[in-house]
């Protein structure tokens, strides 16, 4: 397919989404932005609900891709995940049909293999790089952490489904911790700098034929838990480690212990106490 120009960003207010608002454009990309909550500094941003089907369909006319961010990104009551997430992704993926675009970069979760034992490297708990054998596969079982993560099962899901229905494509992306800066020791491993996560989002969107492909996203880090093959087969080149942060994170932390089971699986706290979506 050829490059997209024009992007529909949704959840363009929240976290991920002012950070990539703020870096893609200088890939060339026209944003057209959506949220259900009114972005400051951006009026002509669409404000929306994914519950508004008729209000999607008008806001994806005419673009060529969709990065889907909006939802709720933490734990919440099965009720809310399944109105936002898991209906809102069908009411998102049924207008993307309806108004013919191909392409879709979805925000999935590490969450999805929340459960998932962490790696741990060869010279014991603390060692902190894994050798490439250990690192966790694409293809491991999905064990979601959270009814959160469940409803980001659903969304890769969907856009399987919609691939082999509809031909639409979906890059879904397990993305770790996407901020500007790790602030735990868990995220020296699966942080996703800013840059690197405008990077994943330019591949995902301009690869050609991924049909429906999952991939995790993070950068380059020196503890790396996971996979990123699947990422650079799509023409990701990380360029940044979380590493400069490491010595000061475990000094004020400690190293992750793995006999605490908030430590010991990829999804981290997700797995015990679960920061709780606010609204
Ligand atoms: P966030 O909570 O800061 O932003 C989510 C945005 O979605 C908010 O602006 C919110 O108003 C909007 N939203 C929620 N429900 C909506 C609905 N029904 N209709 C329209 N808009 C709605 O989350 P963040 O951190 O920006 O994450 C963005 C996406 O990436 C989420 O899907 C999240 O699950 C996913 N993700 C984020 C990670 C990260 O490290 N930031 C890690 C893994 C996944
Ligand atoms: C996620 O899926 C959340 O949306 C994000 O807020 C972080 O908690 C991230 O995972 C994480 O695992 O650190």
């Amino acid at each position: 397919m050829a490059a997209p120009r024009t992007v529909l960003l949704t959840g363009a207010a929240g976290g991920l989404g002012t950070l990539m608002r703020g870096l893609l454009p200088a890939y060339g990309y026209e944003l057209r932005l959506l949220d259900m909550v009114a972005i400051e500094g951006e009026p002509d941003a669409i404000k929306a609900d994914l519950a508004d089907a008729e209000a999607l369909r008008e806001a994806v006319r005419g673009v060529d891709a969709i990065i889907h961010l909006a939802g709720i990104s933490l734990e919440s009551s099965f009720d809310k995940l399944l109105r936002a997430n898991i209906q809102g992704t069908y009411n998102l993926y049924e207008a993307a049909r309806a108004e013919g675009v191909r392409r879709v970069v979805s925000a999935s979760s590490n969450h999805v293999v929340g459960f998932t034992p962490r790696p741990i490297g060869a010279g014991g708990p603390t060692d902190p790089t894994i050798d490439a054998a250990s690192l966790i596969p694409i293809g491991t079982p999905r064990r979601p952490d959270t009814f959160y993560g469940l409803s980001k099962c659903f969304g890769e899901d969907l856009a399987s489904l919609y691939w082999d229905l509809h031909g639409i494509e979906t890059v879904s992306i397990r993305i770790g911790s996407c901020f500007p800066e790790p602030a735990t020791v868990r995220m020296l491993s699966v942080w996703l700098s800013p840059a690197d996560g405008a990077r994943i989002l330019h591949a995902a969107l301009t690869a050609e034929d991924v049909e429906h492909s999952v991939v995790y996203g993070s950068s380059a880090n020196t503890r790396l838990w996971w996979d990123l093959s699947g990422a650079r087969a799509l023409g990701y080149e990380p360029q940044d480690d979380s590493e400069p942060y490491a010595a000061r994170l475990i000094a004020e932390q400690g190293e992750l212990d793995p006999a605490d089971p908030a430590h010991a699986n990829l999804g981290g706290a997700f797995c015990t106490d679960p920061p709780v979506w606010p609204h």
